[in-house]
């Protein structure tokens, strides 16, 4: 094994800050489930972040809607979809895995269910991310754009590489754990779900094999079960960049035109702390954070 292994993986520049904070909580004893969930919260409470939790862009009736899931190696998973009203939906997702017999709740059911186990109440849209929203309204286009928040046009001055966390997690016993937290797409119909919170879509893991999570245009991912197919190649013995590589292959030859602009990357963790990324289009990044605390912002490779 190296001599300092990879404790996590996570999508784009701000999975860094996600990852020391997933990273603190492995150094303060918790497990890798631990680590992902409190990664997770991180940009969910960031105004900043308009792709995820508290200041993320509302769909296009002005409700800003949450999916989020997590996994471990044990066959474990929660999830929610289209819930509103609260911030950390990935810790609303643990406690569905927790505390219920199901692996997904959505809307108003999974409101309810966060609300009853004493998470707070907490209107989710900013005044800032209201205001992208009416500025959105003034042409009502839904058209994703790679690479830009929410794969659409921010506000004059928004930053780009905001987006959808996936977050990848290792343990020095190798025990591995995944979570995914994301608003969506931007000015997306209501009722919407992408691929974030469905297990094999945006998230997958095996015990063994390893994980991938997903970003980008959700409905590309959903439609060939994109972290399933990479998790299934690193079983077949790819490894986390080939298996990555073959999956945006795979879109691209099935979609063609249908594509064209559009943003996808996969981010893949082995289960021998081996990691890899691939996107469709130039601009995907993650962070790597080792167990000494070492850190670095990778840029992925594409295939356009
Ligand atoms: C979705 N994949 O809801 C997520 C959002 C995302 O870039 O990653 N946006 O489709």
């Amino acid at each position: 094994a190296p001599a300092d292994p990879i404790a996590l993986a996570s999508t784009w520049d701000f999975g860094k800050a996600a990852n020391e904070a997933a990273l603190a909580r492995f150094k303060a004893g918790g497990s890798a489930l631990d680590a992902v969930e409190a990664g997770a919260r991180v940009p969910e409470a960031d105004p900043t972040n308009h792709s995820v939790g508290y200041g993320g862009y509302p769909d296009r009736d002005g409700h800003v809607t949450l999916d989020a899931i997590i996994m471990d190696e044990d066959g474990r998973v929660g999830a929610v979809a289209a819930l509103e009203d609260v911030v950390h939906a990935i810790s609303v997702a643990r406690l569905v895995m927790e505390k219920t017999p199901h692996t997904l709740l959505v809307g108003e059911g999974a409101t309810r269910f966060a609300l009853d186990q004493g998470m707070k109440r907490t209107a989710l849209l900013t005044p800032e991310a209201e205001q992208a929203w009416r500025e959105w309204l003034k042409t009502a286009r839904y058209r994703p754009i790679a690479n830009s928040e929410n794969q659409l046009p921010g506000p004059p001055g928004s930053s780009r590489n905001h987006d959808t966390i996936g977050i990848l997690a290792r343990g020095l016993d190798g025990h591995l754990a995944a979570a995914c937290t994301t608003s969506g797409m931007a000015f997306k119909m209501r009722g919407r779900v992408g691929d974030s919170p469905q297990a094999g879509a945006g998230l997958f893991l095996e015990k063994g094999v390893g994980a991938a999570a997903s970003t980008g245009v959700g409905e590309e991912v959903t439609r060939i079960a994109g972290t399933a197919r990479v998790v299934a190649s690193m079983r077949a013995g790819l490894s986390p960049q080939a298996a990555c590589e073959e999956a945006v292959r795979h879109i691209a030859k099935l979609r063609g035109a249908a594509i064209k602009g559009l943003q996808v990357g996969f981010l893949a963790l082995g289960a021998d702390g081996s990691v890899g990324a691939y996107a469709l289009l130039p601009g995907f990044t993650y962070a790597v954070t080792r167990h000494s605390g070492a850190a670095e912002i990778l840029p992925s490779a594409s295939l356009f």
